[in-house]
């Protein structure tokens, strides 16, 4: 079939915005949509990409964050290519506005939520956190956002559900690294419900005040600051309640490198290498490597969740 000289990477961008915005509009119209906040009086995302009266919050870290540049120009967003270059070079093509996330399983209020209607009644906070990737590179990160667990009890979840699992969008059309099989698509994460309600598990909407870049998961990602990196899953379209163990796509890849709790974890190496260290991004290669803390830093706040279990086996 070659009568087509437009290649459909070209051409259906647009296609998907126009139908995506107008299935979502006229589906809003017909009140297909539950509607879940009361009040429109909190979080929007800002038209001109820059949020105004953030709340800083206390917790935050006194480091310098790293450069907006080095934040937004070396990620890890396999559905944009396997290079910590491809994703700000690739992620153009994510339709992020219209949005909408399905809430599905062990929950009273399960449906499709506009991310208008998700952010509605929340507060929006600036928070400095340290995120380290598992493959031992670190950064600090201003981001803007507000705690996981308000969103998820205002689905009402059961006490069925044990576990909460993400989805990221997987279309082929907006996101060319899904033609490869490096992982299985879509990109899916997992937390027990402890860990989701845990007040530092941030829903992220933002860094360095203004709107996520593409890059950086717009425009809803997780930030799970005591875990390593690839469990602070991007572009979320599905939250699902579960009882059981969900499967997370690290987890399936590579099951002997990657458990399902994924605590940052200086004494218990990767098979692969250490993770004892790791080396602060933008210090140049030479950089010294500096030591890993538990659980990334947040050991105070987060241990506790972790009582009686084997770290070691429970990686
Ligand atoms: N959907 C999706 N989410 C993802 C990834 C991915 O490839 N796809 N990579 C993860 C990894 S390994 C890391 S370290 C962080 C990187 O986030 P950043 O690019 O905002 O620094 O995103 C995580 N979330
Ligand atoms: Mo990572």
């Amino acid at each position: 079939m070659k009568h087509n000289s437009i290649k459909p990477s070209e051409i259906t961008p647009e296609k998907v915005f126009f139908n995506r915005r107008e299935i979502l509009k006229s589906a809003v119209a017909a009140g297909l949509f539950p509607a879940l906040a009361t009040q429109a009086d909190g979080a929007v995302l800002p038209p001109g990409g820059e949020f105004a009266n953030l709340a800083s919050w206390a917790d935050s870290l006194t480091d310098t964050p790293n450069s907006f540049e080095e934040i937004s120009g070396y990620n890890n967003y396999y559905e944009f290519g396997t290079r910590k270059e491809d994703p700000a070079r690739n992620a153009h093509t994510l339709i992020t506005d219209p949005w909408s996330v399905s809430v599905t399983g062990e929950a009273g209020r399960t449906g499709t939520y506009t991310l208008e209607d998700i952010l509605a009644p929340h507060t929006l906070q600036e928070r400095i956190y340290r995120l380290r990737c598992v493959e031992a590179w670190s950064m600090i990160v201003p981001w803007v956002g507000f705690p996981l667990g308000d969103l998820l009890t205002r689905f009402e979840p059961t006490s069925q559900a044990r576990y909460v699992q993400f989805f990221t969008l997987a279309d082929r059309d907006q996101m060319p690294g899904l033609r490869s099989r490096v992982l299985d698509w879509p990109y899916r994460e997992g937390l027990t419900i402890e860990e989701a309600m845990h007040p530092l598990a941030l829903l992220t909407v933002g860094v360095y005040g203004k709107v996520l870049p593409n890059q950086n998961g717009a425009p809803l990602r997780l930030i799970v600051p005591w875990k390593y990196g690839f469990k602070s899953i991007k572009s979320i379209v599905r939250i699902h309640f579960t009882s059981q163990q969900p499967r997370t796509s690290w987890n399936m890849s590579a099951p002997h490198e990657y458990g399902f709790y994924s605590n940052v974890n200086p004494n218990v190496d990767h098979p692969r290498w250490s993770q004892a260290t790791e080396r602060r991004l933008g210090g140049g290669l030479f950089a010294p490597r500096i030591p890993t803390l538990m659980f990334n830093g947040y050991a105070e706040e987060v241990a506790h969740l972790y009582t009686g279990l084997d770290l070691v086996r429970n990686y």
